[in-house]
C-alpha cells in the first residue's frame, strides 16, 4: 500500500497528466486535494467503526479481536497510474467510479473467526453498504495470497453535504500479514533471477500453507481455553 503524499505539486499533476496546463491542473489540485479529504475522513470513519466493535467485543469477551489497524490513502501518483495502466479517463469523476481502494483500512486479528465476526458486524450496520467482497481465506490467490477483502460505501457528514465514500476494508491474521509483506517484497523485485524468483515464490507458497494450519490449530486451542 502506498503512503500518503499529498506533495504533489501544479507542476507535477500537470506533468502526471501530460497535458503540461498549468491552469488545468491548478484546479484539478484544488479538487484532488478536497476529495483525498474526503477519502481521510472516510478512513477515520471506518477505524472508529472497529474501534468500537473492538471495545465492545473487550467489554463482553475480556479480549481484543483487533491486534492493529493500517490506513492508507493512496497517493495521487498511484492513482494516476493506476487509471492509465487500466485505460481509463485520468479525471476526478473517473477516480471516484473507478478505484475503490483509494482509502485502505487493513484490519489485523489474532484468530481468522475473528476476521469473519468484525466483517459480519461491520456489514450490519446501516450506514454501511457493501459494494463487492472477496474471500481471499476461504479462496486463497494460487500464490498462496489469504486475506478477507471488502469494498464498502459509507458516509462522512461534512459541513453542507453527506457524501458516500468508497473504503477497501482489508481482514487479516497477523501470520497472514507476515507472509503477505514478505511477498510483497518479492513482487516488486523485479530484477532476481527467473530461477530464484520461481524457487522463492514456491517456498513463499508453501508458507502459506503451513502458516493456514497454524491460524487453524491456534483458533482450536483459543477455543479449548475459552471453554476450560
Ligand atoms: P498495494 O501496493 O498493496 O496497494 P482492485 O484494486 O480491487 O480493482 P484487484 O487487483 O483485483 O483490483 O484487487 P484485489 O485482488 O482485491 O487486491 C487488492 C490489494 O490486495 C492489493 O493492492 C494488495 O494490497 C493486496 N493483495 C492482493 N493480492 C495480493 C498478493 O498476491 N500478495 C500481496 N502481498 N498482496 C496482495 P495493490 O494495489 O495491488 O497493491
Amino acid at each position: 500500500m502506498d503512503d500518503e503524499t499529498g506533495t504533489i505539486t501544479e507542476r507535477g499533476l500537470a506533468g502526471l497528466l501530460a497535458s503540461g496546463d498549468m491552469a488545468r491542473a491548478s484546479v484539478m489540485l484544488e479538487k484532488l486535494r478536497r476529495l483525498m479529504t474526503c477519502y481521510r475522513c472516510a478512513i477515520m470513519e471506518v477505524e472508529t467503526k472497529f474501534r468500537v466493535l473492538d471495545a465492545q467485543f473487550s467489554a463482553r469477551h475480556e479480549r481484543n479481536p483487533i491486534d492493529t489497524i493500517k490506513s492508507r490513502l493512496k497517493s495521487p501518483e498511484s492513482i494516476l497510474g493506476k487509471l492509465e495502466r487500466r485505460g481509463l479517463e485520468r479525471t476526478l469523476e473517473s477516480v471516484e467510479s473507478n478505484l475503490n481502494d483509494i482509502a485502505g483500512v487493513r484490519v489485523i486479528c489474532s484468530f481468522k473467526d475473528d476476521i469473519y465476526t468484525l466483517a459480519d458486524c461491520l456489514l450490519q450496520q446501516d450506514d454501511v453498504r457493501l459494494v463487492s467482497a472477496k474471500d481471499y481465506i476461504k479462496n486463497p490467490k494460487p500464490n498462496g495470497y489469504r486475506s478477507l477483502h471488502l469494498i464498502i460505501e459509507t458516509p462522512i457528514f461534512l459541513p453542507e453535504e453527506k457524501r458516500q465514500m468508497r473504503v477497501e476494508v482489508q481482514l487479516r491474521t497477523i501470520a497472514m500479514e507476515f507472509w503477505a509483506n514478505l511477498e510483497h517484497k518479492l513482487r516488486y523485485k523485479k530484477d532476481l533471477p527467473e530461477e530464484l524468483a520461481a524457487s522463492i515464490a514456491g517456498r513463499l507458497s508453501a508458507c502459506a500453507e503451513r502458516s493456514a494450519l497454524l491460524d487453524d490449530e491456534m483458533g482450536r486451542i483459543r477455543t479449548i481455553l475459552e471453554g476450560v
